[in-house]
């Protein structure tokens, strides 16, 4: 027994590891262990040596069971240490700095533009901008002999060879979302269409993407009194000072009678300003929708009539903010997005202002 008590409290003391403990308990206590093996053997003693080998048996098996408690515990003991020593944490030191990304000024005209014609009561309609040549043209009153419809304007799509349907196009302008929410929701209708639109152009002046906002009044007496409304209302809003505006008579496809808008403006060795002077800008096409262009929609002119405009979110943007080059808002130039940008948390509201 002295020697079974050596080997195992010995084997136990050297152990490293508790699948090595496990294998020593059942190698000494476990059904088939020399410990209990031993137990087995009281039956064959006598009862005088059973008395003394019994007891004797019984604090062995206690004895190596203790031992292997107290060996796991250490061994836990020691590995907590050894990962308290690794996987510390000094939490009072400062975080490190994140690079945080900025809004596109794009991105903030158009919900400044947005949250103005909300609280106008105007609803914000998407659509594709791949769009079929009829929403983008015919349905607007554009006949195919029209420039804007000149392929040096306009993306088209290709078709498979064989396949002699028209071509798809990018959209030229939002006008097609509106065409199809008069399709949807039939009049009246109260809506803005901001988004991307596409022409084959250029220049200093021109990038062959740019952002348009398009907005739609139909009712049954909607008048170029309650656009013009509208727009000075929008424009003093946006601009945040008093903008008056002017109407020359001009010419779309879409309208008639169609106006260009012009805003009140200053220049003053080189910039302009909105507001002020008696400068005008021109910033804005619109007119009364043309009844052919009711009737694509799937509204007879004959009950109901409003106006459209349409405006481009480039320009306001570099106005407003006195941003040079447009070229540059498509450049993905970091410096200049950390230049111009707005910070993300400071949304364009009404009640906040819109402007910083
Ligand atoms: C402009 C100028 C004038 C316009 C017309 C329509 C539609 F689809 F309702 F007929 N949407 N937008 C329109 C009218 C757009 O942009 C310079």
């Amino acid at each position: 027994m002295d020697d079974l008590r050596t080997k195992y409290i010995e084997a136990i003391a050297a152990a490293t590891d508790e699948a090595a403990l496990e294998e020593l308990r059942l190698q000494a206590v476990g059904k088939k262990g020399e410990v209990s093996l031993k137990m087995r053997e009281l039956g064959k003693m006598t009862p005088e040596e059973r008395q003394v080998a019994g007891p004797a048996l019984n604090a062995l098996k206690n004895e190596i069971n203790s031992a292997l408690a107290a060996k796991k515990a250490a061994l836990a003991d020691a590995a907590l240490d050894a990962r308290l020593a690794t996987e510390w944490l000094d939490v009072t030191l400062p975080a490190r700095n994140r690079r945080v990304g900025s809004i596109h000024p794009i991105s903030q005209v158009t919900e400044e533009v947005t949250a103005i014609f909300a609280d106008m009561g105007f609803a914000v309609a998407e659509g594709p901008q791949i769009e079929t040549d009829w929403y983008n043209f015919d349905a607007l009153n554009i006949p195919g002999h029209h420039p804007a419809r000149a392929e040096m304007d306009t993306f088209y799509t290709h078709r498979a060879e064989g396949d002699e349907r028209p071509p798809h196009v990018l959209r030229t302008h939002t006008s097609p979302v509106q065409i199809r929410t008069m399709e949807k929701t039939g009049a009246p209708i109260r809506i803005i269409c901001p988004g991307r639109v596409y022409r084959a152009d250029y220049d200093q002046t021109h990038t062959p993407m740019f952002h348009q906002v398009e907005g739609l009044a139909l009712g049954k007496d909607i008048s170029m009194a309650n656009l013009k409304w509208v727009l000075e209302e929008f424009f003093t809003a946006f601009f945040g000072t008093e903008v008056k505006t002017r109407f020359r008579a001009s010419h779309f496809p879409f309208t008639e009678p169609s106006a260009e808008v012009d805003i009140q403006c200053s220049w003053e060795n080189g910039t302009v300003k909105v507001g002020e002077g008696d400068d005008w800008l021109e910033v804005l096409g619109s007119g009364m929708v043309h009844p052919k262009v009711l009737e694509a929609g799937g509204i007879d002119p004959q009950k109901y009539q409003g106006f459209a405009f349409g405006i481009g979110i480039d320009r306001l943007a570099m106005l407003k903010y006195g941003i040079p080059d447009l070229r540059a808002f498509f450049d993905s130039d970091l410096r200049w997005l950390r230049h111009y940008g707005f910070a993300s948390l400071d949304q364009p509201t009404l009640h906040g202002g819109l402007n910083r």
